[in-house]
């Protein structure tokens, strides 16, 4: 087993997997940028190691100041978190050259399901359905126009090299496929060096549903269940939930079994997820392979009781699978939202800046991965994610319950963040009957609501009301309270200190 892992990561996912390497005994080296210093991740780790400036590529994406860390702390191996390296075929290369093991896919598995159009040809052969349409990049205009009145309109143009909608074209009729190939390879070439473009038939408000799967280096793969992420706000993922409402056990085990055989076709190893587009007749197809921890890992482990981390370092230690498919049970129901320093009454702009009060939500079924701290200076640098907060109960009901109830507990002062949308999306009618699909967020955020001040601005108003009732109301000081002072004064939000906590909480009964 490893002595040492080298986190190449940041936020909530570093400090993730720090926490499973202490479980396991495992010491912990951080890299942190500049803007990085005093983030959650750095103080957790047993080492710590400036690695650059801000920008990514002069830090978290640098494989030779990641490597060069790894070598001067004598790290056995390298967990890439998700995002930036977590699915570079060239650092995942660079690691096994320098004898530093990747925890994930061999670079070769990733380069196959780096491309989608390489992995839709990767499904042919393991005869797994995917979207119809084209497995190879158009050859020409005429080309796309046969292929588009075989499967007939819509259809959607996507860059081979693309991912999150970057690249994608919906096409309604004949007469926009022209203007809307040229401008999907245009923007393909611009956005990824590759002008491969593919066509398939669009699927009109489709789930998006994935499965997440665990092989080991001995030819064991299982599938854990899916997860439901149709909630999805510009390709970006808000609210994401396991087990799928719509999902039975006999689809399960049917999308399980299609969702590993794309790993053995691929020769996955370690944690992977198989990402489908689920149709209104519950088709299910294809559409892309991931090849790292996924963000909204949690609610998997949540449904599972296993924990996803420990098992990632495990297989990259050449241990076997630890259980057989028939040994995972799925039991109960989690939702995650993914928690963003973004100002929701403008237009969820980043809202970087110091975290001055953090009241954080716990209690039965609450579960927060979280990368923030009271005192903590969010950087402007990196994608706004603050941390997860997951809900678990027997059913999705009381899931849904717990979560709202740890939503109302939830207070980050200084800096606006997204709480108040999960709030909305938790008590709209549609969400809690299940009525999802990729468009529900859309349609939820264009349907017009009264207009009502963001929660965070209510709570300040609340907290500073119940301040001055808490000093002006009272006759004397209550025990540890201690009365209104020059330095703090509340709605400044300058210094946490106890009497405006006592006061959040008159405000928030
Ligand atoms: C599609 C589709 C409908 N039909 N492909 C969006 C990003 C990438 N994951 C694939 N995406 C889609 N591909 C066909 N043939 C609709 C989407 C899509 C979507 C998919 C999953 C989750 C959210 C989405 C939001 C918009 C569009």
């Amino acid at each position: 087993m490893f002595k040492k892992i080298l986190i190449a990561n940041r936020g909530e996912i570093a400090v993730r997997v720090i926490r499973a390497c202490h479980e396991m005994g495992i010491s912990a080296v951080a890299v942190y940028s500049d803007v990085d210093r005093a983030s959650l991740h750095v103080r957790k780790a047993d080492e710590a190691y400036p690695i650059g400036a801000a920008a990514a590529s002069e830090s978290y994406l640098n494989i030779q100041k990641i490597l060069d860390v790894a070598s001067r702390s004598g790290a056995d191996a390298i967990h890439p978190g998700y995002g930036f390296l977590s699915e570079n075929a060239k650092f995942a290369r660079a690691c096994s050259e320098a004898g530093v093991k990747f925890i994930g896919p061999t670079a070769a598995t990733m380069e196959a399901m780096g491309s989608k159009t390489r992995a839709r040809q990767a499904m042919e052969r393991a005869g797994v359905a995917f979207v119809p349409g084209t497995s190879r990049g158009l050859e020409s205009f005429e080309q796309a126009e046969q292929v588009a009145s075989r499967i007939g309109y819509p259809v959607m143009l996507k860059a081979a090299a693309g991912g999150g909608g970057k690249g994608m074209r919906l096409v309604h009729a004949p007469g926009e496929l022209k203007s809307a190939l040229d401008g999907a390879r245009s923007e393909a070439e611009r956005s990824f060096g590759d002008s491969e473009v593919y066509i398939e038939k669009a699927i009109i408000n489709p789930r998006h549903i994935e499965m997440q799967l665990l092989a080991d280096e001995h030819g064991n793969t299982v599938y854990l269940g899916e997860r439901e992420c149709s909630l999805q706000r510009r390709h970006q993922k808000v609210i994401e939930e396991a087990p799928s409402p719509i999902v039975d056990a006999d689809m399960r085990k049917k999308m399980g079994e299609v969702a590993v055989r794309v790993a053995q076709a691929a020769g996955y190893t370690n944690a992977g997820t198989v990402e489908f587009l689920v149709d209104e007749e519950k088709s299910f197809y294809f559409l892309e392979m991931n090849t790292r921890l996924q963000v909204e890992h949690p609610v998997t482990e949540l449904i599972t009781g296993l924990d996803l981390v420990h098992l990632q370092i495990r297989i990259a230690a050449g241990e076997v699978l630890p259980f057989t498919q028939g040994e995972i049970l799925i039991r109960g129901h989690a939702i995650e939202c993914r928690i963003y320093a973004e100002d929701p009454d403008n237009n969820y702009f980043p809202s970087p800046g110091k975290i001055t009060l953090l009241l954080a939500p716990s209690g039965p079924g609450i579960r927060r991965d979280s990368g923030m701290y009271e005192g903590w200076s969010v950087p402007m640098d990196y994608d706004p994610l603050l941390a997860k907060l997951i809900g678990y109960g027997t059913t999705r009901d009381q899931a849904i319950g717990r979560l709202t109830r740890a939503l109302n507990e939830y207070f980050v002062g200084g800096i606006k963040t997204n709480i108040s949308l999960f709030r909305r999306i938790l008590s709209d009618p549609d969400f809690r009957t299940a009525k999802l699909d990729t468009g529900f967020l859309d349609r939820m955020l264009t349907r017009k609501t009264p207009a009502t001040p963001s929660d965070s601005r209510a709570v300040e108003v609340a907290v500073i009301a119940a301040g001055i009732f808490a000093v002006l109301g009272s006759s004397s000081a209550g025990a540890g309270e201690r009365p209104l002072t020059s330095e703090s004064t509340v709605g400044k939000q300058n210094v946490a200190s106890n009497w405006k906590i006592t006061a959040h909480k008159e405000a928030m009964r």
